[in-house]
């Protein structure tokens, strides 16, 4: 049966990519179930889509920042009513259960509404001049068109926290959605449009590494912003450096959560759980490491074991699945390699390490729930981003150890500590090295209206979400407005020259 065939959004209509090229997009759960074909779009493409987004962004930058702040409250509305259809739709194209798609458009939603209220902030200073008769004072203004580069894992959450605060600053913007997740794109496109926005206001171009790299490297698109692997995002690094564009880089994660002697250890272990195998360890938030304190370090790990043990794997649309599948097969083969390096370098699995292949599963990149014992700060599993559901356990002898170790990787995403004492607590929101850190939670779950991000090798220093955001999808202008009716020479007059 032929394949229905979705395009992209350029120049104000839906059009079929130059290359002429569709590629299937298939459900990870079920290999036979097909979703659609989609574009693999060009250069010619992004070509297409910057000349579109400049006429947009040239209507769109007149448009007071409260009337565009109204669209995005539209699109809060029509995410929200249909929340329970686009979860779905996301759970069969990338795999993790309804319960954390749902969670996944709330926190789309979240973020239109915040975006609608930012519309009418946007704050700006004034300030005293040092001259009489004189006005100063700074306000935004937008940049220009901005290109999107976004991951499978949010399909909706992060493209959404680009997009809203990028399109309320006044921007256009182009959205080159990860090739795995193109539906929930197409989706999220309609309903911009549905809400009001002119339509060469929002681009989508569908495709792979080659549609990103053409927009990355165009020279009409000022801003860019990505999430995805540390590899990928040094090369986008190097483009936008050289080509003097602002960039925010959202990369990888090694987050450790660490469970110290006091802590209360029924929560410690549902954290873990959540954080370890919730969206099939595939977030960059993700727990990958869990640093135990001696004493307490054996008796948690059979209670983890046993908990994990009875996770269940399956069809994130069928009822009681607790772990979906994996992105897709290069994805298992990485976590299976990590596997077997864990292995080589001494470190012992204790529960899961296989692909799941038993009756339904067969048809589904599945992999078991997987935790490594014994694993030295010096093994790889300790150090790299595996990007699933690999849990790599240490055992310390002091808070002080563990801190230090969290600290000792090149990531610095998210973080998380359990203890009882209040003084530990806080010493940790001090002394670890990351953008976000959790005391009594687990290292997954940022909230919307806070700025997220991190630290070292995971970021460039921006952050998304929250009040922060609008900063980078706008730029500062300062006006100074002389009303003494005489030359003024700041710096000379009042001080002396
Ligand atoms: C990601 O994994 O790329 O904090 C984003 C969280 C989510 C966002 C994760 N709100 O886990």
């Amino acid at each position: 049966m032929a394949q229905q065939r979705f395009l992209n959004h350029i120049g104000g209509a839906w059009v079929a990519p130059r290359t002429g090229a569709f590629a299937p997009n298939v459900n990870p759960a079920d290999h036979r179930d097909v979703i659609g074909e989609f574009p693999r779009s060009g250069a010619a493409d992004v070509a297409a889509a910057v000349a579109s987004a400049q006429r947009g962004f040239a209507q769109w930058k007149r448009t007071p920042a409260p009337l565009r702040g109204d669209v995005l409250r539209r699109v809060g509305d029509l995410l929200a009513a249909r929340k329970e259809e686009i979860a779905s739709l996301m759970t069969r194209e990338m795999g993790k259960p309804l319960a954390e798609t749902r969670g996944d458009v709330q926190e789309g939603i979240d973020t239109a509404y915040y975006a609608a209220t930012e519309g009418r902030r946007m704050f700006g200073h004034t300030v005293p001049s040092e001259l009489a008769n004189k006005w100063a004072m700074s306000f935004r203004r937008p940049i220009g068109v901005a290109g999107l580069v976004t991951p499978f894992n949010f399909p909706l959450a992060i493209p959404t926290w680009k997009a809203f605060p990028a399109l309320v600053c006044g921007n256009s913007v182009i959205l080159k959605p990860a090739e795995d997740v193109p539906h929930t794109a197409h989706v999220l496109v309609e309903i911009l449009l549905e809400a009001g926005l002119p339509p060469e206001v929002i681009q989508l171009v569908h495709g792979d590494g080659e549609a990103g790299r053409a927009l990355v490297e165009h020279p009409d698109v000022p801003v860019i912003s990505f999430t995805g692997s540390t590899e990928t995002g040094s090369r986008v690094g190097e483009t936008c450096g050289r080509m003097h564009k602002r960039l925010s880089l959202e990369m990888g994660g090694k987050n450790a959560q660490v469970v110290l002697d006091d802590a209360d250890l029924e929560l410690a272990l549902e954290g873990v759980l959540w954080g370890a195998f919730g969206t099939t360890g595939q977030r960059c938030t993700a727990t990958s490491r869990l640093i135990l304190q001696a004493e307490i370090h054996d008796r948690f790990v059979t209670m983890l074991h046993d908990r994990a043990k009875a996770l269940r794997l399956g069809d994130g649309r069928a009822a009681g699945t607790d772990v979906g599948p994996l992105i897709h097969e290069e994805a298992r083969e990485k976590v299976e390699r990590y596997v077997a390096i864990a292995r080589d370098e001494g470190a012992t699995v204790a529960l899961g390490g296989h692909r799941a292949t038993d009756g339904a599963l067969a048809h589904g990149t599945f992999f078991e729930p997987t935790i490594l014992v014994g694993v030295q700060p010096a093994h790889r599993v300790a150090r790299e981003e595996i990007f699933g559901p690999v849990l790599s356990v240490l055992r310390v002898e002091t808070a002080d150890e563990a801190f230090a170790l969290n600290n000792d990787v090149a990531y610095g995403l998210s973080s998380s500590v359990y203890t009882r004492d209040v003084r530990l607590a806080f010493r940790a929101l001090q002394e670890l090295d990351n953008g976000i850190t959790y005391v009594n939670a687990p290292t997954i779950g940022a909230e919307a209206h806070l700025p997220f991000g991190g630290v070292k090798q995971t970021g460039n220093g921006h952050r998304e979400g929250g009040w922060e955001v609008y900063e980078f999808y706008s730029e500062t202008k300062v006006g100074y407005v002389d009303y003494s009716g005489r030359l003024q020479r700041a710096q000379l007059d009042t001080y002396g020259g």
